[in-house]
């Protein structure tokens, strides 16, 4: 059988995260991802990592193959915009008004958390470690299937690793039955687009979702029923590659998107 890796990557620069990666591999592209990662850490343009710390890891399971969730852009343009057009979306999956709130205070408030806040409809958080969240880990996209999106990606001026990782992210996460839909808000204080996802209407990026200059950000899960324990396992433990590219769109707005909702 073919032997798969995790490779994860984490650099900072006096104490502070510089750069993170990951992907999933096969044995002989290890070496080369090392030195992609590597390479990356010490040419950031935050600065050069004065710390890089990678875990290589075998995988035991064959990595669950999925397709990327369809992406679009929201014609969004200010904050207040942004939390208007989630509200009515997410709400149209069933998620309250008062847990979007919610999570939108809680992502503000200026705490980044290394992982996902877990959150029930109504807005109760969930997560065992509240300062910590659930890390997200586990997962890669296909040589093919990252050239189709890169592809995809190029035509809307979009193909770079940030909009890629979070599209990788938010499949894996919202392909399980247990979660709903998801916000994020980036932690970094120049890049002010955030994303909500959703099996029913996909991955919707959000232009303006912050002020810039603006440090805070992370992710809430708005999750439903089941087990939370066997969700965690899936979140962190179970391996998930990217094969399949969906739809990648260009501007929409909130009406066609509610219509469009599977
Ligand atoms: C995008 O532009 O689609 C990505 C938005 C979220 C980025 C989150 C991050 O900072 O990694």
């Amino acid at each position: 059988m073919k032997k798969f890796y995790s490779v994860r990557m984490r650099a900072s620069k006096d104490g502070m995260h510089i750069s993170g990666a990951e992907g999933i591999y096969d044995k002989n592209h290890v070496s080369d991802i090392v030195q992609k990662y590597t390479g990356r850490a010490l040419s950031h343009e935050k600065g050069r990592s004065d710390e890089i710390s990678l875990i290589i890891e075998e995988l035991k399971k064959r990595p669950l193959k999925i397709s990327t969730l369809p992406l679009c852009t929201l014609n969004t343009r200010s904050p207040e915009s942004v939390k208007k057009a989630s509200v009515k979306i997410l709400r149209s999956i069933g998620i309250t008004e008062r847990a979007v709130e919610e999570a939108f205070k809680s992502l503000s408030l200026g705490i980044t958390m290394r992982g996902a806040m877990l959150m029930d409809i109504e807005g109760v958080r969930l997560e065992p470690d509240l300062l910590r969240g659930v890390r997200v880990t586990r997962m890669g996209i296909t040589e093919n299937a990252d050239s189709i999106l890169s592809k995809k990606l190029s035509r809307l001026d979009l193909n770079n690793n940030t909009v890629k990782e979070a599209l990788i992210l938010a499949s894996k996460v919202n392909r399980h039955p247990m979660i709903l839909g998801e916000l994020c808000i980036s932690d970094d204080p120049d890049y002010t687009t955030g994303y909500i996802a959703g099996r029913a209407f996909g991955y919707i990026r959000l232009p303006h979702i912050k002020r810039r200059g603006l440090s805070y950000g992370g992710r809430a899960f708005f999750i439903t029923g089941g087990e939370l324990k066997g969700l965690i396992e899936y979140l962190q433990q179970t391996p998930v590659i990217i094969s399949r590219i969906n739809n990648c769109r260009g501007k929409v707005n909130t009406e066609e998107i509610l219509r469009k909702k599977k």
